[in-house]
């Protein structure tokens, strides 16, 4: 994974150090000497993530940091601060002007090269997210995402895998200040069992176990589809750093030493947890409104955009199988009179219930769509022309054989369709050409008087020929 780090120092031999040492690590590494230098750069070449330096003159690492964070354009960019102030109340200050890491000079390698790796991890993958859910976005149907920071970090559910109750009543102490539930397991298998079958928005892992390494239940939390997007966070004992770079290699999110400071442990778990919302947040609405460009906000069954692309697919998959793909198409006969009559609401309902009647009667894998104004097309998979013609005989008594209600009225409406048949799934047949010649059956339908179903006469002389001789 090559990516790109920025390093920032006033201390021309710490840079220099630092540099040498991440480009034998393959980084693509870039430098800055002050708080200015670096603000431009992280805009002009958009680090992977940014190593800062905290004492500097001018502006110092945590105004650097909260600048980056204020920015829409850079607030994603990983920050760790490295730094010769170890005072717990410097990190933990770090922490809040939205650090993601605080780490103390001398820094071992190891621990950083880890921690960095994981970060760009982490952000690469954000970086995804983020794309589709702009992309998706594009179709104009989800209200913008909020930012990171201003997810809650509250109220969430926590499990603890600690067998020393004193540490845990500790974590759980804490962690209670934001209003979290806070659940523990002293075996690696009991916090399996709770992580597989509950859901948690934070995992707390000790690796000071005394009987069993955590590092192994971290490795189960992240072979598990389930449990694979959960945040870990690690807590170990000072001198463990070559435990923690190996559990930030197999997943985990972050790390807090002991003896734990409250402050530290509570700023970092609300890090997680606002970052585990955010990503949730931008899955969903990717997720959601992918859907909605596929479907009639109206009727709920599949749009024409939908149709387009799947059609095609079902049509290869037919000449690879050898069994046809039947297409109905269908139109409401004088709707234009329910709007006239009834107003367009009235109108809109009649849709809504013709949509829902032609999906109740329908297989699982077959596909409603609805093209645009009252016209509709349902794709039979594996079904031939006898097959399809007796479905769509079915819709149509479904359709006409029971009247609609008009709401807010006693008024019953009577409705029919007209639906034309077509059958494929031989060489040279198109999406295209299947949905025309439905189309063609559709228009000589409603020429034969409407409420009636017609297929196209192609289909109609496969029927002919695959019909038992009397
Ligand atoms: P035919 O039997 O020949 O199909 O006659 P028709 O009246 O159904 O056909 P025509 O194409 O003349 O009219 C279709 C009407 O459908 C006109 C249009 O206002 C109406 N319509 C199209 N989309 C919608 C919609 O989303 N909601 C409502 N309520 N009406 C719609
Ligand atoms: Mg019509």
């Amino acid at each position: 994974m090559s990516a790109r780090v920025l390093v920032v120092d006033d201390v021309l031999p710490n840079v220099k150090l630092l540099a040498a040492k991440l480009t034998r690590e393959y980084f693509d590494v870039i430098t800055a000497y002050n708080g200015p230098e670096a603000l431009e750069l992280v805009h002009r070449e958009s680090p992977d993530i940014v190593l800062l330096d905290v004492m500097m003159p001018g502006m110092d690492g945590f105004e650097v940091c909260e600048k980056i964070r204020s920015n829409p354009a850079t607030m994603h960019i990983p920050v760790v601060m490295v730094t010769a102030l170890s005072d717990v109340t410097d990190r933990v200050r770090g922490l809040e002007a939205g650090a993601d890491d605080f780490l103390t000079k001398p820094v071992n390698d190891i621990a950083l090269f880890a921690r960095v790796r994981s970060l760009v991890r982490l952000k690469m993958m954000m970086d995804e997210w983020r794309l589709r859910e702009s992309t998706s976005g594009q179709f104009g149907v989800i209200e913008r995402t909020a930012t990171l920071h201003s997810e809650s970090h509250e109220r969430a559910r926590v499990l603890v895998l600690e067998d020393s109750v004193l540490d845990f009543e500790k974590i759980a102490d804490t962690l209670r200040r934001d209003s979290d539930e806070v659940v523990c397991a002293d075996t690696g298998a009991r916090a399996l069992e709770r992580a597989m079958t509950e859901e948690f928005e934070l995992v707390v892992v000790s690796l000071t176990l005394l009987n069993e390494d955590g590092l192994r239940f971290c490795s189960q939390l992240r072979s598990h589809e389930r449990t694979r997007q959960v945040p870990i966070l690690l807590v170990v004992d000072e001198g463990d750093l070559n435990r923690v770079a190996k559990g930030l290699e197999l997943g985990a999110n972050d790390y807090v030493i002991k003896p734990i400071d409250r402050n530290e442990l509570l700023a970092r778990v609300r890090t997680q947890i606002r970052r585990k919302r955010y990503q949730e947040r931008l899955r969903s609405n990717y997720e959601q409104s992918l859907s909605m460009a596929l479907t009639d906000s109206l009727t709920g069954v599949f749009n024409r955009r939908y149709v387009n692309a799947h059609l095609p697919r079902l049509l290869e998959r037919a000449l690879d199988s050898h069994k046809p793909v039947s297409v109905l198409m269908f139109d409401i006969d004088h709707f234009k009179v329910v709007n006239d009559t009834h107003g367009h609401d009235v109108g809109d309902v009649v849709l809504k219930e013709v949509a829902n009647r032609a999906s109740r009667n329908l297989r699982t894998f077959d596909l409603v769509a609805r093209l645009g104004g009252e016209e509709f097309v349902v794709i039979l998979p594996d079904t031939d022309g006898d097959a399809a013609m007796i479905v769509a005989e079915r819709l149509r008594s479904r359709i006409s054989d029971s009247v609609f209600p008009v709401p807010n009225s006693n008024d019953e409406l009577r409705v029919t369709v007209s639906i034309g048949v077509s059958v494929g799934g031989q060489l040279g047949d198109t999406a295209d050409t299947l949905i025309k010649r439905a189309d063609e059956a559709l228009y000589q339908a409603k020429r034969q008087g409407r409420n009636c179903v017609v297929s196209d006469d192609r289909t109609e002389d496969m029927r002919v020929a695959a019909a038992p001789t009397r």
